[in-house]
Protein backbone atom coordinates (compact mmCIF):
# COMPACT_ATOMS: atom_id res chain seq x y z
CA UNK A 1 0.00 0.00 0.00
CA UNK A 2 2.49 2.48 0.98
CA UNK A 3 4.56 2.20 -2.40
CA UNK A 4 1.54 2.34 -4.25
CA UNK A 5 0.41 5.56 -2.34
CA UNK A 6 3.56 6.77 -2.73
CA UNK A 7 3.80 6.14 -6.85
CA UNK A 8 -0.03 7.67 -6.64
CA UNK A 9 1.58 10.69 -5.45
CA UNK A 10 4.21 10.68 -7.64
CA UNK A 11 2.23 10.65 -10.63
CA UNK A 12 -0.02 13.55 -9.07
CA UNK A 13 2.99 15.26 -8.80
CA UNK A 14 4.05 14.95 -12.41
CA UNK A 15 0.75 15.84 -13.70
CA UNK A 16 0.69 18.75 -11.52
CA UNK A 17 4.11 19.56 -13.06
CA UNK A 18 3.04 19.02 -16.75
CA UNK A 19 2.12 22.35 -18.15
CA UNK A 20 0.28 23.03 -21.95
CA UNK A 21 1.72 25.59 -23.57
CA UNK A 22 0.06 26.24 -27.26
CA UNK A 23 3.00 27.51 -29.84
CA UNK A 24 2.72 27.40 -33.74
CA UNK A 25 5.04 24.58 -35.70
CA UNK A 26 7.20 24.75 -38.58
CA UNK A 27 5.65 24.65 -41.65
CA UNK A 28 6.60 25.92 -45.26
CA UNK A 29 5.57 29.27 -46.23
CA UNK A 30 2.55 30.24 -47.70
CA UNK A 31 4.11 30.25 -51.52
CA UNK A 32 6.39 27.94 -52.92
CA UNK A 33 10.38 29.42 -52.85
CA UNK A 34 10.20 28.63 -57.21
CA UNK A 35 6.97 31.15 -57.30
CA UNK A 36 7.94 33.81 -55.24
CA UNK A 37 10.87 33.48 -57.25
CA UNK A 38 9.03 33.68 -60.35
CA UNK A 39 7.01 37.00 -59.59
CA UNK A 40 10.32 38.60 -58.67
CA UNK A 41 11.84 37.06 -62.40
CA UNK A 42 14.01 34.74 -60.59
CA UNK A 43 15.24 31.59 -60.55
CA UNK A 44 15.71 29.62 -57.55
CA UNK A 45 17.29 26.51 -57.55
CA UNK A 46 18.83 23.88 -55.67
CA UNK A 47 22.00 21.47 -55.60
CA UNK A 48 20.41 17.67 -55.59
CA UNK A 49 21.48 14.43 -54.95
CA UNK A 50 20.22 11.72 -58.03
CA UNK A 51 19.78 9.15 -55.22
CA UNK A 52 17.58 11.42 -52.98
CA UNK A 53 14.57 12.46 -55.41
CA UNK A 54 12.22 10.69 -53.46
CA UNK A 55 10.24 10.88 -50.62
CA UNK A 56 10.30 14.18 -48.40
CA UNK A 57 13.94 15.15 -50.17
CA UNK A 58 11.77 14.91 -53.78
CA UNK A 59 9.13 16.28 -52.61
CA UNK A 60 11.11 19.31 -51.50
CA UNK A 61 12.90 19.42 -54.21
CA UNK A 62 10.31 19.58 -56.33
CA UNK A 63 8.15 21.66 -55.02
CA UNK A 64 10.11 24.49 -53.87
CA UNK A 65 12.84 24.80 -56.39
CA UNK A 66 12.68 25.97 -60.23
CA UNK A 67 16.03 24.76 -61.12
CA UNK A 68 17.97 21.79 -59.95
CA UNK A 69 22.12 21.53 -60.29
CA UNK A 70 23.45 18.37 -59.92
CA UNK A 71 25.58 18.48 -57.07
CA UNK A 72 28.34 15.77 -58.15
CA UNK A 73 26.35 13.65 -61.22
CA UNK A 74 27.62 15.52 -63.77
CA UNK A 75 31.74 16.69 -63.13
CA UNK A 76 34.05 14.42 -65.08
CA UNK A 77 34.92 11.70 -62.80
CA UNK A 78 30.88 10.98 -62.47
CA UNK A 79 30.13 10.81 -66.29
CA UNK A 80 33.66 9.15 -67.77
CA UNK A 81 34.86 7.46 -64.62
CA UNK A 82 36.76 5.11 -67.29
CA UNK A 83 37.79 6.49 -70.67
CA UNK A 84 35.34 6.67 -73.24
CA UNK A 85 32.67 4.91 -71.14
CA UNK A 86 30.15 7.24 -70.31
CA UNK A 87 27.83 6.85 -67.27
CA UNK A 88 24.97 9.65 -67.26
CA UNK A 89 22.44 7.43 -65.02
CA UNK A 90 22.44 9.51 -62.46
CA UNK A 91 22.56 13.38 -64.37
CA UNK A 92 19.89 11.70 -66.59
CA UNK A 93 17.84 10.84 -63.52
CA UNK A 94 18.02 14.54 -62.43
CA UNK A 95 16.87 15.87 -65.60
CA UNK A 96 14.09 14.18 -66.06
CA UNK A 97 12.90 14.54 -62.62
CA UNK A 98 13.76 18.20 -63.40
CA UNK A 99 11.80 18.47 -66.44
CA UNK A 100 8.70 16.52 -65.09
CA UNK A 101 8.59 19.32 -62.35
CA UNK A 102 8.73 21.77 -64.92
CA UNK A 103 12.51 22.97 -63.51
CA UNK A 104 15.40 24.51 -65.66
CA UNK A 105 18.50 22.62 -64.82
CA UNK A 106 22.27 24.16 -64.71
CA UNK A 107 25.21 21.66 -65.83
CA UNK A 108 27.67 21.54 -63.15
CA UNK A 109 30.77 21.42 -64.43
CA UNK A 110 32.89 21.30 -67.47
CA UNK A 111 36.05 22.47 -66.63
CA UNK A 112 37.65 22.44 -63.68
CA UNK A 113 41.17 21.47 -61.48
CA UNK A 114 38.76 18.72 -58.82
CA UNK A 115 36.56 15.38 -59.62
CA UNK A 116 38.63 14.73 -62.61
CA UNK A 117 38.78 10.70 -63.04
CA UNK A 118 42.32 9.52 -62.57
CA UNK A 119 42.90 8.25 -66.26
CA UNK A 120 43.00 11.92 -66.88
CA UNK A 121 45.02 13.12 -64.30
CA UNK A 122 47.13 10.67 -64.00
CA UNK A 123 47.97 10.61 -68.12
CA UNK A 124 50.98 12.34 -69.72
CA UNK A 125 49.35 14.36 -72.30
CA UNK A 126 51.06 16.71 -75.30
CA UNK A 127 48.74 20.33 -75.32
CA UNK A 128 47.24 18.50 -78.45
CA UNK A 129 45.90 15.68 -76.80
CA UNK A 130 44.89 17.53 -73.43
CA UNK A 131 43.36 19.86 -75.76
CA UNK A 132 40.93 17.20 -77.78
CA UNK A 133 40.37 15.32 -74.56
CA UNK A 134 38.99 18.54 -73.03
CA UNK A 135 36.98 19.31 -76.72
CA UNK A 136 35.42 15.91 -76.60
CA UNK A 137 34.15 15.93 -73.46
CA UNK A 138 32.71 19.36 -73.84
CA UNK A 139 31.22 18.33 -76.94
CA UNK A 140 30.29 14.56 -75.91
CA UNK A 141 28.57 16.10 -72.25
CA UNK A 142 26.81 19.65 -73.91
CA UNK A 143 26.07 17.36 -76.56
CA UNK A 144 24.33 14.44 -74.83
CA UNK A 145 22.39 17.24 -73.01
CA UNK A 146 21.56 19.62 -75.92
CA UNK A 147 18.03 21.58 -75.18
CA UNK A 148 17.76 20.42 -71.94
CA UNK A 149 19.99 22.73 -70.05
CA UNK A 150 19.40 26.39 -69.35
CA UNK A 151 23.08 27.18 -68.11
CA UNK A 152 26.28 25.51 -68.06
CA UNK A 153 28.85 26.07 -65.50
CA UNK A 154 31.93 25.93 -68.01
CA UNK A 155 34.68 26.73 -66.09
CA UNK A 156 34.82 26.28 -62.20
CA UNK A 157 37.07 28.17 -60.37
CA UNK A 158 39.66 29.29 -62.20
CA UNK A 159 41.45 31.66 -59.99
CA UNK A 160 43.92 32.07 -57.43
CA UNK A 161 42.66 34.24 -54.18
CA UNK A 162 44.92 36.51 -55.29
CA UNK A 163 43.23 37.16 -58.61
CA UNK A 164 46.18 34.79 -60.71
CA UNK A 165 45.43 31.50 -62.73
CA UNK A 166 44.90 28.92 -60.64
CA UNK A 167 47.63 26.03 -61.38
CA UNK A 168 46.13 23.00 -62.84
CA UNK A 169 45.94 20.40 -65.23
CA UNK A 170 43.59 22.71 -67.78
CA UNK A 171 46.02 26.19 -67.10
CA UNK A 172 49.39 24.25 -66.86
CA UNK A 173 48.90 22.05 -70.18
CA UNK A 174 46.75 24.63 -71.89
CA UNK A 175 47.28 28.48 -70.82
CA UNK A 176 44.66 30.66 -70.32
CA UNK A 177 42.69 30.38 -73.56
CA UNK A 178 41.16 26.73 -72.06
CA UNK A 179 38.67 29.44 -70.89
CA UNK A 180 37.50 30.27 -74.28
CA UNK A 181 37.81 27.47 -76.19
CA UNK A 182 36.10 25.42 -73.53
CA UNK A 183 33.10 28.51 -74.09
CA UNK A 184 33.43 28.25 -77.88
CA UNK A 185 33.21 24.48 -77.44
CA UNK A 186 30.26 24.10 -75.35
CA UNK A 187 28.58 27.22 -77.47
CA UNK A 188 28.67 24.85 -80.26
CA UNK A 189 27.45 21.77 -78.87
CA UNK A 190 24.33 23.89 -77.58
CA UNK A 191 24.17 27.53 -78.60
CA UNK A 192 20.91 28.12 -76.89
CA UNK A 193 22.63 27.01 -73.18
CA UNK A 194 23.75 29.90 -71.42
CA UNK A 195 26.93 29.54 -70.23
CA UNK A 196 29.03 30.52 -67.27
CA UNK A 197 32.02 31.02 -65.81
CA UNK A 198 31.66 30.31 -61.61
CA UNK A 199 33.91 30.92 -58.37
CA UNK A 200 34.00 31.24 -54.98
CA UNK A 201 35.21 34.18 -52.57
CA UNK A 202 33.99 36.50 -56.18
CA UNK A 203 30.84 37.98 -54.37
CA UNK A 204 32.04 40.93 -52.65
CA UNK A 205 34.90 43.01 -54.91
CA UNK A 206 38.41 42.42 -54.13
CA UNK A 207 41.39 40.90 -55.89
CA UNK A 208 40.12 38.11 -57.32
CA UNK A 209 36.34 39.19 -58.25
CA UNK A 210 38.26 42.30 -60.10
CA UNK A 211 40.23 39.49 -61.74
CA UNK A 212 37.15 37.38 -63.25
CA UNK A 213 35.50 40.78 -63.95
CA UNK A 214 38.52 41.54 -65.92
CA UNK A 215 38.76 38.52 -67.66
CA UNK A 216 34.92 38.50 -68.39
CA UNK A 217 35.37 41.31 -69.87
CA UNK A 218 38.47 40.58 -72.35
CA UNK A 219 36.29 37.77 -73.05
CA UNK A 220 33.19 39.76 -73.97
CA UNK A 221 35.44 42.23 -76.35
CA UNK A 222 37.04 39.04 -78.06
CA UNK A 223 33.67 37.93 -79.09
CA UNK A 224 33.53 34.53 -77.03
CA UNK A 225 30.15 33.05 -76.00
CA UNK A 226 30.06 33.97 -72.71
CA UNK A 227 26.70 34.52 -70.96
CA UNK A 228 27.03 34.88 -67.02
CA UNK A 229 29.06 34.52 -63.85
CA UNK A 230 28.42 32.25 -61.27
CA UNK A 231 29.35 33.52 -57.70
CA UNK A 232 29.12 30.28 -55.51
CA UNK A 233 28.28 32.26 -52.07
CA UNK A 234 29.95 29.72 -49.82
CA UNK A 235 29.67 32.02 -47.19
CA UNK A 236 30.72 31.76 -42.95
CA UNK A 237 28.14 33.17 -40.54
CA UNK A 238 27.75 36.52 -40.47
CA UNK A 239 30.03 37.16 -43.64
CA UNK A 240 28.18 38.35 -46.19
CA UNK A 241 30.36 40.84 -48.17
CA UNK A 242 28.92 44.28 -47.74
CA UNK A 243 30.14 45.03 -51.67
CA UNK A 244 28.01 42.02 -52.75
CA UNK A 245 24.83 43.85 -54.46
CA UNK A 246 27.76 46.72 -56.15
CA UNK A 247 29.77 43.38 -57.32
CA UNK A 248 27.03 42.00 -58.61
CA UNK A 249 25.76 44.93 -60.18
CA UNK A 250 29.09 45.55 -61.62
CA UNK A 251 28.93 42.96 -63.68
CA UNK A 252 25.32 43.24 -64.82
CA UNK A 253 26.88 46.70 -66.26
CA UNK A 254 29.42 44.63 -68.15
CA UNK A 255 26.22 42.96 -70.15
CA UNK A 256 26.39 39.42 -68.55
CA UNK A 257 23.92 38.04 -66.14
CA UNK A 258 24.95 36.91 -62.57
CA UNK A 259 23.69 33.93 -60.44
CA UNK A 260 24.53 33.24 -56.85
CA UNK A 261 25.16 29.00 -57.69
CA UNK A 262 25.94 27.71 -54.37
CA UNK A 263 25.11 29.70 -51.57
CA UNK A 264 25.31 27.97 -48.25
CA UNK A 265 26.16 29.77 -44.65
CA UNK A 266 28.23 27.50 -42.43
CA UNK A 267 28.30 28.20 -38.57
CA UNK A 268 30.01 26.41 -35.50
CA UNK A 269 28.24 23.52 -34.95
CA UNK A 270 26.08 23.66 -32.44
CA UNK A 271 23.55 25.46 -33.78
CA UNK A 272 21.26 27.90 -31.50
CA UNK A 273 18.68 30.46 -31.79
CA UNK A 274 21.16 33.02 -32.15
CA UNK A 275 23.11 31.42 -35.08
CA UNK A 276 20.05 30.13 -36.56
CA UNK A 277 18.77 34.08 -36.47
CA UNK A 278 22.01 35.62 -37.41
CA UNK A 279 21.65 33.24 -40.72
CA UNK A 280 18.21 33.92 -42.04
CA UNK A 281 19.76 37.38 -41.67
CA UNK A 282 22.67 36.51 -43.96
CA UNK A 283 20.75 34.33 -46.28
CA UNK A 284 18.04 37.05 -46.52
CA UNK A 285 20.98 39.50 -47.38
CA UNK A 286 21.88 37.47 -50.53
CA UNK A 287 18.93 37.09 -51.75
CA UNK A 288 17.88 40.52 -51.61
CA UNK A 289 21.21 41.50 -52.85
CA UNK A 290 20.24 39.26 -56.17
CA UNK A 291 16.34 40.53 -55.82
CA UNK A 292 17.70 44.13 -56.63
CA UNK A 293 19.94 43.73 -59.78
CA UNK A 294 17.09 42.60 -62.69
CA UNK A 295 20.12 40.80 -64.15
CA UNK A 296 20.59 38.64 -61.15
CA UNK A 297 18.46 35.58 -62.72
CA UNK A 298 19.40 32.50 -60.67
CA UNK A 299 20.02 31.75 -56.65
CA UNK A 300 20.82 28.14 -56.13
CA UNK A 301 21.06 27.08 -52.43
CA UNK A 302 24.10 23.78 -52.06
CA UNK A 303 21.70 21.57 -51.00
CA UNK A 304 18.66 22.17 -49.38
CA UNK A 305 18.99 20.32 -46.28
CA UNK A 306 21.77 20.19 -43.40
CA UNK A 307 21.54 16.44 -44.30
CA UNK A 308 23.11 17.03 -47.94
CA UNK A 309 25.32 19.45 -46.97
CA UNK A 310 29.44 19.18 -48.27
CA UNK A 311 29.98 21.54 -45.38
CA UNK A 312 30.35 18.89 -42.27
CA UNK A 313 32.29 16.37 -44.40
CA UNK A 314 34.90 19.48 -45.35
CA UNK A 315 34.96 21.59 -42.55
CA UNK A 316 34.81 19.83 -39.71
CA UNK A 317 32.85 21.35 -36.56
CA UNK A 318 30.92 23.21 -38.75
CA UNK A 319 27.78 22.78 -40.54
CA UNK A 320 23.62 23.29 -40.44
CA UNK A 321 24.21 25.50 -43.24
CA UNK A 322 21.53 25.00 -45.52
CA UNK A 323 17.83 26.77 -45.37
CA UNK A 324 16.28 23.57 -43.74
CA UNK A 325 17.68 20.77 -40.94
CA UNK A 326 18.81 17.49 -40.87
CA UNK A 327 14.83 16.53 -40.63
CA UNK A 328 13.68 18.73 -43.88
CA UNK A 329 12.04 21.04 -41.54
CA UNK A 330 12.40 24.65 -42.50
CA UNK A 331 14.94 26.37 -40.51
CA UNK A 332 14.83 30.65 -39.82
CA UNK A 333 16.78 31.02 -43.27
CA UNK A 334 13.77 29.42 -45.12
CA UNK A 335 11.29 32.08 -44.15
CA UNK A 336 14.29 34.65 -44.34
CA UNK A 337 14.77 33.74 -48.17
CA UNK A 338 10.40 33.62 -48.40
CA UNK A 339 10.65 37.13 -47.25
CA UNK A 340 13.67 38.65 -49.24
CA UNK A 341 11.33 36.82 -52.19
CA UNK A 342 8.39 39.50 -51.04
CA UNK A 343 6.52 36.27 -49.47
CA UNK A 344 4.63 36.07 -46.41
CA UNK A 345 4.77 33.25 -43.79
CA UNK A 346 1.89 32.85 -41.48
CA UNK A 347 1.19 30.85 -38.56
CA UNK A 348 0.56 26.88 -39.82
CA UNK A 349 -2.36 25.42 -39.36
CA UNK A 350 -1.66 23.49 -36.65
CA UNK A 351 -3.19 25.39 -33.98
CA UNK A 352 -4.71 22.56 -32.01
CA UNK A 353 -1.25 21.32 -31.57
CA UNK A 354 0.50 21.58 -28.79
CA UNK A 355 3.73 20.81 -26.43
CA UNK A 356 4.07 19.27 -23.15
CA UNK A 357 6.83 19.18 -20.58
CA UNK A 358 6.80 17.29 -17.56
CA UNK A 359 9.41 15.61 -14.91
CA UNK A 360 8.68 12.12 -14.90
CA UNK A 361 11.47 11.23 -12.20
CA UNK A 362 13.90 13.03 -10.47
CA UNK A 363 16.85 12.39 -7.95
CA UNK A 364 19.67 14.13 -5.75
CA UNK A 365 20.91 15.50 -9.33
CA UNK A 366 19.55 14.10 -12.51
CA UNK A 367 15.78 13.80 -13.50
CA UNK A 368 14.28 12.37 -16.33
CA UNK A 369 11.98 14.70 -18.66
CA UNK A 370 9.27 13.85 -21.01
CA UNK A 371 7.74 16.08 -23.58
CA UNK A 372 4.11 15.22 -25.71
CA UNK A 373 3.43 17.07 -28.74
CA UNK A 374 -0.31 16.58 -29.11
CA UNK A 375 -2.47 17.88 -31.65
CA UNK A 376 -6.40 17.70 -31.82
CA UNK A 377 -7.74 20.18 -34.61
CA UNK A 378 -4.19 20.16 -36.54
CA UNK A 379 -1.74 17.78 -37.25
CA UNK A 380 2.70 17.75 -38.03
CA UNK A 381 4.73 16.47 -40.42
CA UNK A 382 7.76 17.51 -38.23
CA UNK A 383 8.29 19.54 -35.40
CA UNK A 384 10.73 21.46 -33.25
CA UNK A 385 10.57 21.85 -29.75
CA UNK A 386 12.32 25.11 -27.81
CA UNK A 387 12.69 25.66 -24.07
CA UNK A 388 14.94 27.45 -21.84
CA UNK A 389 16.42 26.39 -18.85
CA UNK A 390 16.07 28.70 -15.87
CA UNK A 391 18.27 26.76 -13.37
CA UNK A 392 21.22 25.92 -15.18
CA UNK A 393 19.52 22.46 -15.92
CA UNK A 394 21.24 20.54 -18.80
CA UNK A 395 20.25 17.60 -21.10
CA UNK A 396 22.46 15.00 -21.02
CA UNK A 397 20.65 12.25 -23.39
CA UNK A 398 17.67 12.20 -25.33
CA UNK A 399 15.58 9.53 -26.90
CA UNK A 400 12.99 9.56 -29.82
CA UNK A 401 14.49 12.91 -30.55
CA UNK A 402 17.78 14.74 -31.19
CA UNK A 403 18.21 17.40 -28.56
CA UNK A 404 21.14 19.85 -28.19
CA UNK A 405 21.78 22.13 -25.91
CA UNK A 406 23.94 25.38 -26.16
CA UNK A 407 24.11 27.41 -22.97
CA UNK A 408 20.72 27.31 -21.42
CA UNK A 409 18.58 26.97 -24.82
CA UNK A 410 17.19 23.17 -25.49
CA UNK A 411 15.91 22.31 -29.04
CA UNK A 412 14.83 19.21 -29.53
CA UNK A 413 13.84 17.86 -33.24
CA UNK A 414 11.91 14.79 -34.28
CA UNK A 415 13.73 11.30 -35.12
CA UNK A 416 13.30 10.02 -38.53
CA UNK A 417 10.26 8.22 -37.46
CA UNK A 418 8.45 10.37 -35.29
CA UNK A 419 7.57 13.66 -36.99
CA UNK A 420 3.84 13.19 -37.83
CA UNK A 421 1.52 13.97 -35.29
CA UNK A 422 -1.90 13.18 -37.07
CA UNK A 423 -4.72 14.95 -36.17
CA UNK A 424 -5.99 13.29 -32.86
CA UNK A 425 -2.45 11.83 -31.90
CA UNK A 426 0.59 12.51 -29.59
CA UNK A 427 4.71 11.02 -29.70
CA UNK A 428 6.40 11.82 -26.98
CA UNK A 429 9.91 12.05 -26.28
CA UNK A 430 12.28 11.90 -23.17
CA UNK A 431 15.65 13.02 -21.81
CA UNK A 432 17.83 12.74 -19.00
CA UNK A 433 19.06 15.92 -17.32
CA UNK A 434 21.35 17.37 -14.48
CA UNK A 435 19.95 19.86 -11.67
CA UNK A 436 21.12 21.34 -8.53
CA UNK A 437 19.39 23.79 -6.40
CA UNK A 438 15.94 23.72 -7.83
CA UNK A 439 14.53 22.61 -10.96
CA UNK A 440 12.10 24.57 -12.46
CA UNK A 441 9.70 24.16 -15.11
CA UNK A 442 10.54 25.97 -18.15
CA UNK A 443 8.05 27.66 -20.87
CA UNK A 444 8.25 25.27 -24.10
CA UNK A 445 7.08 26.17 -27.95
CA UNK A 446 6.73 24.35 -30.72
CA UNK A 447 8.02 26.04 -33.65
O1 LIG B 1 33.11 21.85 -52.42
C1 LIG B 1 31.89 22.51 -52.50
C2 LIG B 1 31.59 22.96 -53.91
C3 LIG B 1 32.55 24.05 -54.34
N1 LIG B 1 32.25 24.52 -55.68
C4 LIG B 1 32.16 23.50 -56.70
C5 LIG B 1 31.24 22.38 -56.28
O2 LIG B 1 31.23 21.37 -57.26
C6 LIG B 1 31.63 21.83 -54.94
O3 LIG B 1 30.70 20.77 -54.64
C7 LIG B 1 31.18 19.74 -53.84
C8 LIG B 1 30.09 18.71 -53.63
O4 LIG B 1 28.98 19.30 -53.00
C9 LIG B 1 30.64 17.59 -52.75
O5 LIG B 1 29.67 16.54 -52.65
O6 LIG B 1 32.28 19.16 -54.43
C10 LIG B 1 32.89 18.22 -53.56
C11 LIG B 1 34.19 17.76 -54.16
O7 LIG B 1 35.06 18.86 -54.31
C12 LIG B 1 31.93 17.05 -53.33
O8 LIG B 1 32.48 16.17 -52.39
C13 LIG B 1 32.73 14.90 -52.85
C14 LIG B 1 33.46 14.16 -51.76
O9 LIG B 1 34.66 14.86 -51.46
C15 LIG B 1 33.79 12.79 -52.22
O10 LIG B 1 34.39 12.08 -51.19
C16 LIG B 1 32.51 12.09 -52.70
O11 LIG B 1 32.83 10.84 -53.26
O12 LIG B 1 31.55 14.22 -53.18
C17 LIG B 1 31.81 12.96 -53.74
C18 LIG B 1 30.51 12.34 -54.23
O13 LIG B 1 29.58 12.20 -53.18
Amino acid sequence: MRSLRTALSLASLVTGALMLFTAPAAHAADTPLRDLGAAKGKIVGTAVTGSKLTGTYGDIAGTQFSSLTPGNAMKWESVEPTQGSFNWTEADQIVAFAEAHDQQVRGHTLVWHSQNPSWLTNGSWTSAQLRSLLQNHISTEVGHYKGRIAAWDVVNEPFNEDGTYRSSLWYNGLGADYMADALTWAHAADPAAKLYINDYNVEGVNAKSTALYNLVKSLKDRGVPIDGVGLQAHLILGQVPSTLQQNIQRFADLGVDVAITELDVRMALPADSAKLAQQAADYKSVVAACVAVARCVNVTVWGFADSDSWVPGTFPGYGAATPYDDNYAPKPAYYSIAEALGGTTTPPPTDGCTAAYGVTNQWSTGFTGEVRISCSGGSLSSWKVNWTYGAGQQVTQAWNATCTQSGAAVTCTNASYNGTVPDGGSVTFGFNGSWSGSNPVPTVTLG
